[in-house]
């Protein structure tokens, strides 16, 4: 294994002297290490003379490696390793317990927690050096990438005077991968687990896989689907799972899995899961054992219980605390925790599905374990192209809470649409909540700050597949990157971190960084334009959630159609939250429920208008969701635009797929707004507003459009 990963560098090398714009393939990531600028690479040179890393643990032997790798890439040589600085320029790694000379240094590290680093231009001996320095191994691996960054993205390293660290402690992906290699909702080939040759083959991709999270100081991944099987929990799935995560390990990756909750059932031979039952109790506890025996650093269990028709303690008439604490008290003895998800609705309630959630887990505030945090989707529905933030966040001072992101683009236009969620991410996170008054933001409330909770996280449901790429499409890895990124501060700007992304994936030359970036800055909202404007939601294709599906109806639960959720009539559309309908807007605080249901971007979420209600632009409804979903799409054929004019940036093979993509998203943009037109049309029995074209096809031609092979399902 080690020799392939030096193979696939030695490789790199030879090839990346060739020229800056030969064929690229994606798999490199963010962490290209193409050779600088001459120029540059002098400067940079004089400040990486040496490597003095002391110590011997993995984990510092990681760190070492990539920066060996990283500086042969950017500066064309490696820099000697040596015992101790001896000339100006060394760069200096290591803990105070591994390092005398970091040690010596008497760096200000205590209050940046075991994850965080340091990154300081030091005398040491009458030498000028670098020194990346952290309270454990992995924070030096951490300060590691980061001085890697800022060579990639030519930022400069004398006189740095650098403190990091995460304001979050579970930073974590949930993949939704099944044992049979399939993915839920995965749009990047198969998942990269390849369970049936685990644990004796482990594939080279794990460790770029480690790396990879590593750079952005993602700390945990969760390897099975949280719709799981029990089989995941048996002795041959655990030593799998063992394997993998020895790998991840040295980078300062946990592995945790999925639980079925039916599992002492299914696999334990109990005739009950009940979670007050004692024999349940003891059996979770042994399987807890045995997991921590071949895993002794396990993370914990992730639950998805009673919902969508998964098992769970409400089965027995129990609470979702109920079914936490007793696996929270499973793992408590070994340090682990429990994530167990808000994503509960039933459809036997005739209550607005948004609401349920909310309903079901405030009033459980206060009694779960320490060791459980609940996770919730950002939004109350389903991980749309806009919904206000999950009002939850912020309504249980008692429980912590964990962010739930999507970046695998279920309904965002799959693999194919150059979809940057940076921004979603970040509308969300910096939205007041107003508990506890104004400033009170989700990222608050999600970094422990507002309540002062020491248990913190945010998980993102992964895009990583076995895809040569990962994420099934070059733009898509900026979504892994800006969760990660996000993740370690959710303060953080999606424009920043979306120019970072873009220089170390593509160029650093601002000719090509202003207009992508500002490309990808608008793509979510040029998605929401073309999808569902105006507030709109759940008006997919049904199932496969591929396409525009405003007419699904039907079938088995109302709140998996469209109708549910845009009510179209010949008196108008939307969903009446307010007081006057299901009044979801009452779980907010009364100025963010004020706020949102005030913001025109949730007209159609909060409420139901008629086909004339007027908007700010002085259109009625009618006319400016035309508008909107014809903006879309000529703002999908600037982005073609935009991309053409940067060939001379890219290499051609990655310049090709995203040209490519852009064509299929501008086509599939056009579908959605011709169908959604047609569709709403013959409810608003309202002309086209002037200069603009019909839709080609009646709404009939749309409807019966069908795609059985969509993936990811
Ligand atoms: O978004 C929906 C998806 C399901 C998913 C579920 C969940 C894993 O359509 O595929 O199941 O949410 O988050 O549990």
């Amino acid at each position: 294994m080690k020799r392939l990963v030096l193979m696939a560098a030695a490789a790199t090398s030879v090839l990346g002297s060739a020229g800056a714009v030969r064929a690229e393939d994606g798999y490199d990531l963010w962490l290209r290490y193409r050779p600088v600028e001459a120029a540059q690479a002098q400067g940079y040179r004089a400040l990486a003379t040496e490597l003095v890393a002391e110590g011997g643990s993995p984990t510092l032997a990681v760190a070492r490696a990539e920066l060996a790798r990283g500086l042969s890439g950017l500066l064309g040589a490696e820099p000697p390793a040596t015992p101790t600085v001896s000339r100006d320029g060394a760069i200096v790694l290591g803990t105070p317990a591994s390092s005398k000379a970091v040690a010596g240094l008497k760096l200000p590290l205590e209050r940046l927690g075991p994850d965080g680093y340091v990154i300081r231009s030091v005398t040491l001996g009458g030498r000028r050096a670098t020194v990346i320095a952290a309270n454990s191994d992995v924070g030096v691996l951490y300060g590691t990438f980061d001085l890697l960054r800022r060579i990639q993205t030519r930022r400069p390293l004398a006189d740095l005077d650098v403190a990091e660290a995460p304001k979050v402690t579970l930073r974590v992906l949930n993949h939704w991968d099944n044992l049979d290699r399939s993915v839920e909702r995965g749009y990047s080939g198969q998942s990269i687990w390849d369970w049936w040759k685990l644990p004796d083959a482990i594939d080279a991709r794990y460790v770029d896989y480690a790396r990879a999270n590593a750079s952005l100081g993602i700390n945990g991944t969760v390897l099975n689907n949280v719709n799981a099987k029990a089989d995941s929990l048996t002795a041959p799935y655990i030593a799998k799972a063992a394997a993998v995560a020895d790998v991840l390990r040295p980078y300062g990756i946990k592995v945790y899995l999925s639980a079925r909750f039916s599992a002492p059932i299914d696999i334990g031979g109990l005739k009950t899961s009940d979670p007050l039952d004692p024999a349940v109790r003891a059996w979770w506890k042994a399987k807890a054992d045995e997991i921590y025996r071949a895993i002794p650093d396990f993370g914990g269990f992730l639950v998805k219980a009673n919902s969508e028709g998964q098992p769970g303690p409400q089965d027995y008439g129990r609470t979702h605390a109920d079914g936490a604490n007793m696996l929270g008290e499973a793992v408590a003895p070994h340090g682990g925790v429990v994530m167990w998800r808000a994503f509960v609705y039933s459809h036997e309630q005739p209550e607005d599905r948004i609401k349920q959630a909310y309903n079901e887990f405030v009033p459980l505030d206060g009694k779960f374990r320490d060791n459980v945090i609940v996770q919730v989707k950002n939004g109350p529905l389903d991980f749309q192209p806009r919904e206000p933030f999950h009002p939850l966040f912020g309504a249980t001072p008692k429980t912590p809470l964990m962010m739930e992101f999507q970046i695998t683009k279920e309904y965002l236009g799959f693999a194919t649409h150059l979809v940057y969620q940076g921004p979603l991410y970040e509308e969300t996170l910096q939205a007041d909540t107003w508990r506890k008054g104004r400033g009170a933001t989700v990222a608050k409330v999600v970094d422990g700050s507002v309540y002062g909770h020491k248990l913190t996280g945010m998980a993102g449901v992964a895009n990583v597949g076995s895809d040569r790429n990962w994420s099934g499409s070059h733009f898509d890895q900026a979504n892994w990157y800006a969760f990660g990124r996000l993740a370690w501060d959710p303060h953080g700007s999606s424009r920043a971190i979306a120019e970072e992304w873009a220089r170390l994936t593509f160029s650093n030359d601002p000719a090509f960084v202003r207009p992508v970036v500002d490309m990808m800055v608008a793509s979510r909202e040029t998605m929401v334009n073309y999808m569902t404007p105006l507030g709109l939601h759940h008006i997919m294709g049904r199932s496969h959630h591929y396409g525009p599906g405003p007419w699904v109806a039907g079938g088995e639960r109302a709140d998996w159609t469209s109708v549910y959720y845009h009510r179209a009539s010949p008196e108008g559309i939307g969903f009446d939250r307010m007081a006057t309908g299901s009044n979801a807007v009452a779980q907010y605080a009364p100025q963010a429920g004020r706020a949102l249901a005030a913001d025109e971007k949730n007209l159609l979420w909060f409420h139901r208008v008629d086909w004339d209600h007027k908007v700010a632009s002085g259109r009625t409804l009618w006319d400016e969701l035309v508008v909107r979903y014809s903006q879309g799409v000529q703002e999908v054929a600037a982005m073609r635009r935009t991309w053409a004019a940067m060939a001379a940036h890219v290499d051609p093979q990655r310049h090709a797929d995203v040209a490519a993509y852009l064509a299929i998203q501008e086509k599939e943009a056009q579908w959605w707004r011709d169908a959604c037109i047609a569709y709403f049309q013959q409810f608003s029995k309202r002309p086209m507003p002037a200069g603009y074209a019909p839709p080609p096809h009646p709404v009939s031609y749309y409807e019966a459009l069908n795609f059985p092979y969509a993936p990811g399902i």
